[in-house]
């Protein structure tokens, strides 16, 4: 496999960063009136702005090179020809099947897996279509009131977050909840809410042998049970799963199943019937345009030139302060309250797909992959963290995003919002001098380093019109793609996560010693950890 660090591209960037680096964003606006045309781009309702970075025309030209050193578009024809992308688990990786609202077929294995993806989302529709508009009923024939997705990771966090962002398209007589920890607080604390004759479980899991989930739906199960009886089950859980055997013992039937595919990875199912929950808050139209926001962007993806192509242009960038500047982290800073957990997605679609130190074909890197990805929503980030990100010793490279109008435009608010949004971009990048500070106000000469901000400090903006269906489906997309291209010029898998194993098959070892079981030999730490445990847990 080609090592893409050894390329002539490669060596190019490096030679041409030490030039940039010396430039400061102020010079780079001061010398290019048109810089802002010149680097931004938009999609539809989806504008990007990436004229805040570190670069240049010339950066641009050899990133791009980069790109094809790696064979972006080759790997991305592979996806999206269903081809088994992801090696170390023989699979392909088609979640742009689930959104594709073409007549194209999309194939795996020689076979159109489109009619089984339409059939699916029939059979959601029909059943989203039957709870929210009350003929599904629960077995004392009380209307559902209050849903529960109990899923972890991949059947989690993109419902939770999804639901949240598009409450304006909410059904408002049904109230959602995300029970995923095997804490069993988040279940109790959600449990005691909540009537068991108006209460439908969503249990989502791929393999439905997650322990986390299957604890929760078993707890849930008995709550139930104890208040309705074992026939209720039918009535008041539905299963989303690719293992029809393992939800069939769970007491599932096959009717109140929604499937899916192992070609579509945890951290990309929300477009399948992962998505249930989100269908059931907003309905199987909404759910079509989110579908079709994603799809907008899958073409675009597929189709632009390079010089066009949003998420290879964010690729590009996200590589460029990786491995050329050396800055290990990237915040996403949604201006917009409803997308408090969508870094909390990014996190895991981008860490857990990039976050690998081997190649595809089992070397270690030889150079950096995927950033330290967190975020919180402006403006209540900037008073926290920011003051690192304008003043500390670690640059991290901020995408903000937010929409120029909001579902719920209430008195002043969206202006405010907006205002903040615009100024935090332009205070990082700009900063502000010493003399500006000593022209600016009298300040104490002590006070003067204190009130200086380097600026330089790289960012894009990604404005929405606003946050509807069509547009949250092309912002995701939009990052699978970007981390779909980093991990192509990376040389790694994005679609696996071995590295989540371990701990697994280490609590499986420890759990007997906490249930009073022979205590396991293991390390000083853990045995020491464990005897402490004991002792509390004896007395409590
Ligand atoms: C995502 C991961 C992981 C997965 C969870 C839940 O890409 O594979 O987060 O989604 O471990 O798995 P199940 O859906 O099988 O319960």
């Amino acid at each position: 496999m080609k090592d893409i660090s050894k390329t002539p591209a490669w060596v190019a960037l490096t030679a041409h960063k030490r030039a940039i680096e010396r430039v400061h964003l102020r010079d780079l606006f001061a010398g290019d009136p048109q810089r802002f045309a010149k680097f931004s781009l938009s999609l539809g309702n989806l504008f990007l702005d990436f004229s805040k970075n570190r670069l240049d025309g010339e950066t641009l030209r050899l990133l791009r090179t980069l790109a094809v050193e790696a064979d972006v578009a080759g790997a991305t024809a592979k996806m999206f020809g269903g081809e088994a992308i992801n090696n170390t688990e023989n699979r392909a990786v088609l979640h742009v099947a689930l959104r594709n609202r073409s007549d194209r077929p999309m194939l795996v294995d020689g076979k159109d897996v489109m009619p089984g993806v339409r059939a699916v989302l029939a059979h959601m529709g029909a059943f989203a279509d039957a709870v929210r508009g009350g003929t599904w009923k629960g077995a004392t024939g009380n209307l559902i009131r209050d849903v529960v997705n109990i899923g972890i990771g991949g059947s989690d966090l993109g419902p939770a977050m999804a639901v949240q962002a598009l409450s304006p398209y909410q059904q408002k007589n049904l109230t959602f909840h995300f029970v995923s920890n095997v804490d069993g607080a988040h279940i109790a604390d959600t449990l005691e809410k909540l009537d068991p004759a108006t209460t439908l479980f969503v249990i989502v899991s791929k393999t439905f042998t997650t322990q986390e989930t299957m604890a929760n739906a078993g707890t849930a199960r008995d709550w139930l049970v104890r208040a309705l009886g074992a026939d209720a089950v039918a009535k008041h859980f539905v299963a989303v799963s690719t293992n029809a055997a393992k939800v069939r013992d769970f007491g599932i039937a096959s009717d109140n199943m929604f499937g899916f595919w192992d070609w579509v990875g945890g951290r990309y199912s929300l477009w399948s019937a992962v998505g249930l929950s989100l269908m059931l808050a907003i309905g199987p139209t909404q759910f079509g345009n989110f579908l079709a926001g994603a799809h907008e962007m899958d073409e675009h993806f597929r189709t632009a030139p390079p010089e066009q192509n949003l998420p290879l242009t964010l690729a590009l960038i996200g590589i460029w302060y990786v491995n050329f500047f050396g800055w290990s982290h990237h915040a996403v800073l949604p201006y917009e309250q409803r997308l408090a957990r969508f870094p909390a997605y990014l996190q895991q679609a981008d860490m857990e797909s990039n976050g690998k130190g081997v190649t595809r074909d089992g070397k270690p890197v030889s150079h950096a992959t995927g950033p330290i990805l967190f975020g919180e929503p402006g403006t209540n980030g900037q008073h926290a963290f920011y003051q690192l990100l304008h003043q500390g010793t670690q640059i991290v490279p901020a995408d903000f995003i937010a929409a120029a109008t909001s579902a719920t435009e209430t008195g002043r608010h969206h202006p405010l919002l907006l205002a903040n949004f615009l100024a935090q971009s332009e205070a990082l990048a700009f900063g502000r001098t010493l003399v500006e500070v000593v022209e600016a106000e009298p300040v104490a000469p002590a006070l003067v380093p204190h009130k200086v901000f380097p600026g330089n400090r790289p960012s894009n903006s990604i404005l929405l019109r606003t946050l509807d269906p069509h547009a949250l489906g092309m912002l995701i997309a939009l990052y699978e793609h970007k981390i779909f291209a980093q991990g192509v010029i990376w040389g790694i898998n994005s679609f696996d996560q071995w590295g989540v194993e371990l701990g697994k098959v280490l609590a499986g070892r420890i759990l007997p010693t906490l249930e009073g079981g022979t205590a396991v030999a293991g390390n000083s730490s853990t045995s020491g950890l464990l005897d402490q445990i004991g002792r509390w847990r004896a007395k409590p």
